[in-house]
């Protein structure tokens, strides 16, 4: 497959002003009628070519001006007519089945509904058509079909004209908003709404409706709010207002993302539409808030203003996840929602960033968009944006997205406009900032304190490592909030922003008796990581009384990641073990203790860093130390603190379920609590949890009960696995949850259960929920996967060989844990490598696949 580059970008040779589209819908054979009507682009280089994007279609027939047409050619899946004058209109028939299209791209059949998923390239499946988002045409719409079988019939924009003709009814859309392709939407199925109305700022009534299946619309209540708190945000915050009469949402379970923002018809995973106490978990409520937002604000940043090309994917996403972080820390505490984000942050783009798939936010290069929609184009994006806030300020950065909106309004835009807005509008010299945009690989600092008599200098050192294809990099502008605490009085003297944009650099001190401790990239204004020589009681000090709730989070992580990465490296002896042990056990007991924190952020507080966090700090991780490590932590601090735990389960297990902050902290802890004495002191765990798991009222307790449950053997987890399944035997996302708490579980058999969980009647690999919910959770079991047979390996490959052929662009995803194989001890990274070449040398892979195994063994 070829290689696209972000430098051979033209634009095209011709215009769509209009297109009109007639859906004759069938599940099994559904006809397309597309009529364009084209224009020559002033704008662009001429051409008589028209190239009309195609993916796996059969033309039935083609006029151009009504006539037949003389000049056309397939060129491979793409049409080209081949034009004499300067404006035509071109009409297309295409025939397909959506009931065979197992990939959920183009339109596809999900449980008796047909529905569309166009982006990245999804619209060249359903006809031809210049499929690239710098096409913008305005698109009236008419569909037809079986009344009984379809009677909703939704699309974009406003619906103009219904009418009967027999067993059949039809209805017009017309969006007044001209749109790329990948905007395109069309949905039709037995469907019920949850309906409300917004009014706007400026006197707009907009008709709200979440349409979901009939015995789902007890669970939109909260998609629903999540939806009208973001319409006020987006006008509060960003001064951005709905623009049409009718804001749609539709629930699918088969969806291989997490929701699509089509305009006017967002197409949403029933996972993140559907919640109530019973079904869902606090986690799957903020999920359901953020990604509503989300797609909710890509009417301003992504449809009013889309990308001009797909290099360009971080302009919409990056600044579009920025503005669904700021939403939800609005909506509940700063801290932890931050906390969160730096977790997922590190978690998955971190790795990324290290490893054979690293790229800049803006690539340069790819065979398959799909395999760009990543934590690096999303999440690292909105790092990079939420950094311009950070030097400009609120008030100067809304300056920026002011100009941004109003100078680019209607366009397919570039990185570049939004960085020059930003220039402008806020006040910003991002001359050597565009570095984010280019070079990949998370920038490292280090820094020091050092001091003597009255002076204190704070050293930093910058280095950005090496990734593939970009050898060298340059310093670039890291903006690190900083405070310097004093040991006399245990407070600092005001914190400030240090702009690190050089390969060193010292900054002075003065007044300080004694060598401060450094508290640095507070709030986490940069995403880098950090290295400070800073001695462990410091870092104590810091995890019990920083003021800034990210770096005490932070203080705590570093004591535990320097003490397990040490010990996962045999640096240690017993006595080493043993007073490190001591330390993080008393800063622990201080943060159950400690009755200035609330339980949300207490709940943070007291999570260990992840196994994948770990791997990461070293350069040939050994997953099974780290494992050993990390369990062998836990469970003598379940044992130690015992008491301590025991009485904070009992204390937040009297808070009644709300979804308040005191409630949802409540919840946290106990889970907390129960996972360390699951480790420390089983017997009391496993009673303790049964108790939560039957006694609970809602999925978080019950959830949380369940997983510390599976990792234990005992009559207790086999009834609590039995009476889960059959309780909620049919809830499709909540079997789901069945599946991952087995497949995640610390039990030693969980390979065993995998293998007999992939047989079970309930799973399939046709909806990409389920695959999800058993192999990603498989793949993230650090024993399981890792096991040193090479077994875990094996059985992603398998999933990966199999799953291609039916669904590439999920398959694709799973390539991801097995690239690791080069930051492994050499045991582990022989087999991980096999297995990608297994995989290489299948017969026939999707580009998707390829594209993957081949960055990931190059
Ligand atoms: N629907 C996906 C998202 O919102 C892709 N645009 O991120
Ligand atoms: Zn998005």
């Amino acid at each position: 497959p070829a290689i696209i580059r972000r430098e051979d970008y033209t634009p095209f040779a011709w215009l769509v002003p209009e297109t009109h589209l007639d859906f004759e819908l069938g599940l099994e054979s559904t006809r397309v009628t597309a009529t364009l009507k084209v224009e020559r682009n002033p704008a662009a280089e001429a051409s008589p070519v028209l190239r009309l994007n195609g993916d796996g279609l059969k033309l039935e027939s083609l006029h151009c001006d009504g006539e037949d047409c003389a000049g056309w050619a397939m060129d491979g899946d793409d049409l080209l007519v081949t034009l004499e004058g300067d404006a035509h209109t071109i009409t297309i028939v295409t025939r397909f089945d959506p009931s065979a299209n197992s990939q959920l791209m183009g339109l596809f059949a999900s449980n008796g509904m047909l529905c569309t998923q166009c982006e990245a390239e999804g619209f060249r499946r359903i006809t031809f058509f210049p499929d690239r988002p710098d096409v913008l045409s305005t698109y009236t719409l008419r569909m037809s079909g079986p009344k009984a079988q379809f009677p909703v019939l939704l699309s974009n924009g406003n619906e103009v004209a219904t009418g009967e003709d027999g067993d059949n009814h039809w209805a017009e859309w017309h969006d007044p908003w001209p749109k790329p392709s990948y905007l395109f939407a069309l949905v039709a199925g037995q469907l019920v709404a949850n309906r409300d109305t917004f009014t706007t700022m400026g006197g707009r009534r907009v008709d709200l409706a979440i349409w979901v299946r009939e015995g789902d619309l007890e669970r939109t209540d909260h998609a629903m709010d999540s939806l009208k708190r973001s319409m006020k945000w987006d006008e509060e915050v960003f001064g951005r207002e709905y623009d049409l009469d009718i804001y749609n949402i539709v629930a699918v379970s088969d969806f291989n993302m997490g929701a699509m923002e089509n305009k006017g018809l967002n197409v949403f995973n029933t996972k993140y539409v559907l919640a109530d106490a019973d079904t869902a978990t606090d986690g799957d409520f903020d999920g359901v808030e953020g990604v509503i937002a989300h797609e909710y604000f890509h009417n301003w940043s992504g449809n009013r203003i889309t990308c001009r090309d797909w290099f360009q994917l971080s302009l919409k996403e990056g600044f579009t996840v920025l503005r669904d972080q700021l939403f939800s820390q609005d909506m509940g505490s700063e801290a932890v929602c931050r906390i969160g984000d730096v977790r997922v942050l590190r978690g998955v783009q971190f790795p990324e960033d290290s490893g054979p798939l690293a790229h800049p936010i803006r690539p340069d290069s790819y065979r398959e968009i799909s395999n760009f929609y990543t934590s690096t184009v999303y999440n690292k994006g909105a790092e990079v944006i939420r950094m311009m806030r950070s030097m400009a300020g609120p008030e100067r950065f809304r300056k920026g997205t002011d100009l941004y909106f109003e100078r680019h309004d209607g366009e397919a835009a570039t990185c570049e406009d939004f960085i020059r807005a930003m220039e402008e509008g806020a006040g910003l010299d991002l001359e050597q900032f565009r570095l984010w945009y280019r070079q990949a690989g998370t920038p490292k600092i280090e820094a020091s304190v050092l001091h003597s008599d009255k002076t204190t200098l704070l050293a930093l050192k910058q280095s950005v490592p090496p990734t593939p294809g970009q050898p060298d990099k340059k310093p670039m502008p890291v903006p690190l909030r900083i405070a310097m605490f004093d040991r006399a009085t245990g407070q600092h003297r005001g914190e400030q922003l240090v702009i690190m944009d050089e390969a060193q650099k010292g900054i002075n001190f003065d007044g300080f008796a004694e060598p401060p401790i450094l508290s640095i990239n507070r709030g986490f204004t940069a995403p880098v990581t950090i290295e400070r020589d800073i001695a462990d009681a410091d870092l104590a000090f810091l995890a019990a009384h920083d003021d800034d709730p990210f770096a005490r989070y932070e203080a705590m992580q570093d004591l535990v990641t320097r003490h397990l990465v040490a010990a996962a490296d045999n640096r240690l002896d017993d006595a080493a073990k043993a007073s490190a042990r001591e330390a993080i056990g008393q800063a622990l007991a201080n943060i159950i203790g400690d009755e200035a924190v609330d339980d949300l952020m207490r709940g943070e507080l007291l999570v260990l860093p992840s196994q994948t966090y770990l791997a990461e700090q070293v350069l040939l991780a050994d997953p099974a130390a780290i494992h050993r490590e990390r369990e062998g932590l836990k469970a003598w601090l379940g044992a130690e603190l015992e008491d301590l735990f025991t009485a904070m389960h009992s204390r937040a297990s009297k808070v009644p379920y709300s979804l308040d902050a005191a409630a949802k902290g409540a919840r946290k802890v106990k889970v907390q609590a129960l996972v360390y004495l699951a480790a420390g002191a089983p017997d009391v765990a496993r009673a303790m949890a049964w108790e939560q798991y039957r006694g609970a009222d809602n999925m978080t307790d019950r959830q949380g009960a369940l997983m510390v449950l599976a990792g234990i053997d005992g009559i207790e987890r086999t009834n609590a696995l039995l009476d889960f399944y059959n309780r909620y035997e049919g809830n499709d996302l909540v079997i789901d949850k069945w599946f991952s708490v087995q497949a995640q579980s610390l039990h030693p058999n969980a390979i065993e259960h995998v293998k007999a969980l992939a047989d079970h009647p309930d799973f399939t690999l046709k909806n990409p929920n389920r695959v999800r919910s058993l192999y990603m959770a498989f793949a993230a079991n650090p024993h399981a996967f890792h096991a040193a047979s090479g077994e875990g390996y094996r059985m992603i490959a398998d999933l990966i060989l199999q799953l291609d052929p039916i669904n590439p662009q999920t398959a694709a995803r799973f390539v991801t844990p097995l690239g690791r194989w080069r930051r492994l001890e050499p045991g582990r990274s022989a087999l991980m490598r096999e297995q990608l070449e297994r995989i290489a040398k299948a017969d026939k892979l999707s580009r998707d696949t390829y594209e993957q195994v081949t960055r990931s063994l190059g």
